[in-house]
């Protein structure tokens, strides 16, 4: 499986709840490099560029009020199936759908409320990290551990 990069946020409800640690440790325990990492609180236009695919929907505007309401910790993560893998420690968008086990799953009962963010594919993940972060916010690095890893 190909190296590729996504895009994560620990959103508000996260920070405020002081779970960024337990959130970001279980992507440095997968063994996902992180690349970018800020704390911001995102502008209005930002986030609504961000959920711009839900824009038609009602929970929009409740959307972006709790996503500017206060800082998030964006990140980029990269590694072989980043992506997915994400999406995978995440888990499900409606928190009691999502497994035991993963963030939602263990952290959250609310879908307003659901502590996180993750690109749901290639496209979303590019279009993200270039919205989230400049070029040089980014670093390539390879983990001193790398040599040890089976070849892909
Ligand atoms: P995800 O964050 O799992 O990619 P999504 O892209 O479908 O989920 O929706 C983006 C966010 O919008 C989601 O994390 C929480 C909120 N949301 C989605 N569906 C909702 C709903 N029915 N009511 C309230 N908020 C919702
Ligand atoms: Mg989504």
């Amino acid at each position: 499986m190909a190296s590729e990069r996504t895009f994560v946020a620990i959103k508000p409800d996260g920070v405020q709840r002081g779970l960024v640690a337990n959130i970001l440790g279980r992507f440095e325990r997968k063994g996902f490099t992180l690349v970018g990492l800020k704390m911001l609180t995102p502008s209005r236009p930002l986030a609504e560029q961000h959920y711009g695919v839900h824009r038609q929907r009602p929970f929009f505007g409740g959307l972006v009020e709790f996503i500017t309401s206060g800082p998030v910790v964006a990140m980029v993560w990269e590694g072989d199936g980043v992506i997915a893998g994400a999406r995978a420690l995440i888990g499900a968008t409606k928190p009691l759908e999502a497994a035991p086990g993963t963030i939602r799953g263990d952290l959250a009962v609310d879908i307003g409320r659901n502590v996180i963010h993750g690109s749901d594919g290639p496209d979303t993940a590019q279009f993200e990290i270039g919205l989230w972060f400049q070029p040089e916010e980014l670093n390539s690095w390879t983990p001193a551990d790398h040599s040890w890893r089976a070849e892909a």
